[in-house]
């Protein structure tokens, strides 16, 4: 019992020491280190999602972030995390590229002791006590409001010559095994399994990139043609790719296929004002500012919530004009 007391005054004064110190050195001035392992810049959105992330840190004098860009690529966001608990940053925080294949690194940083928080988008793990929280849009709810969307409004905006029986729609994926991608195709097709005659014909990966998005579109075009009612882009920027792609076929983007994409980055409301898109729906790259209040308050002792969820709305093309003006990205 006696040995029992002594280890465990032992740890309560280590621990003492230890918060001692830290709050000794906070006051000295010493800065709050963030590690953050972004995942590219395929899309206006992330690169969005970047600038928000770098321009609120600089707001806060007692934060040092240090940035790191994976290319796309997983084995470089994990080579990023390693690097950041070798540096003993305070607090480590990333978007992951896809959703498995991080409960390895992520023991690490728990073994260090450096807390987790997931950026945008969320992974799959069986141990949640390897992040602290999570916050981000609700992807599957995206998938559903664009489908609605669709499903509310394709009657009063098809080609007049084209059917109700059967509405075929082909589908471009984000980056395969990536939370957005597997959930939007979720929430979509939730809602469109509803409606019997609306149709996913072929669906595909383009990774989030317009490069990608036009060239997959191209091909979907080649095999389908004209048979191809709508087209669901899992982002803006790939449904941009796809604009072309559809142009250079000889039809027209917007009516004789109806488009319906997700982000509502600049580039599609400009694309809706030249009538060449239908719908976007809102998903906010502006994490910078919850994210460094969510370090400030973790190390301020405070528990996190472990979802935090961003607030987003749908924007069809009539109210592009008028919203325009008022986007951020
Ligand atoms: O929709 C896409 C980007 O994870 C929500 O990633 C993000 C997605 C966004 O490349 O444009």
């Amino acid at each position: 019992m006696k040995a029992i007391f002594k280890t465990m005054s032992v740890i309560v004064a280590v621990l003492v020491v230890c918060s001692l110190a830290v709050v000794t050195a906070n006051a000295a001035g010493k800065k709050i280190v963030v590690g953050f392992s972004q995942i590219g810049a395929e899309s206006a959105w992330r690169v969005a999602n970047t600038e928000s992330i770098i321009s609120e840190a600089k707001k806060y004098p007692n934060i040092e972030l240090k940035f790191s860009d994976a290319q796309q690529k997983q084995e470089n966001q994990i080579k990023a995390i390693r690097s950041f608990i070798a540096q003993g940053v305070d607090v480590i925080a990333f978007s992951p590229v896809v959703e498995t294949g991080w409960t390895p690194v992520l023991k690490e940083a728990k073994r260090a002791g450096i807390p987790v928080i997931l950026s945008d988008r969320a992974v799959d793990t069986d141990d949640d006590s390897l992040w602290v929280s999570f916050m981000g849009s609700d992807f599957v709810e995206e998938g559903r409001r664009a489908a609605q969307w669709l499903v509310d409004n394709y009657e009063r905006l098809k080609n007049p010559a084209k059917s109700m029986q059967v509405v075929n729609i082909v589908e471009l994926q984000g980056t395969v095994g990536s939370a957005p991608a597997i959930d939007r195709k979720v929430g979509f097709e939730e809602v469109i399994v509803k409606y019997p005659n609306f149709k996913i014909i072929k669906s595909q990966s383009g990774d989030f990139t317009r490069s990608k998005g036009k060239e997959v579109m191209e091909a979907f075009m080649k095999a389908e043609g004209k048979k191809i009612d709508v087209l669901f882009g899992h982002n803006d920027d790939m449904a941009i790719g796809a604009i072309q792609a559809i142009e250079e076929f000889g039809l027209k983007p917007g009516k004789d296929i109806i488009i319906v994409s997700i982000d509502a980055v600049r580039g599609a409301f400009e694309a809706m004002l030249d009538g060449k898109l239908n719908c976007t729906v809102e998903c906010s790259p502006l994490l910078g500012p919850q994210l460094f209040q969510a370090v400030n308050d973790l190390m301020a002792g405070k528990t996190l919530p472990r979802r935090i969820v961003t607030e987003e709305g749908v924007f069809p093309q009539e109210v592009a004009a008028e919203t325009l003006p008022t986007r951020k990205y």
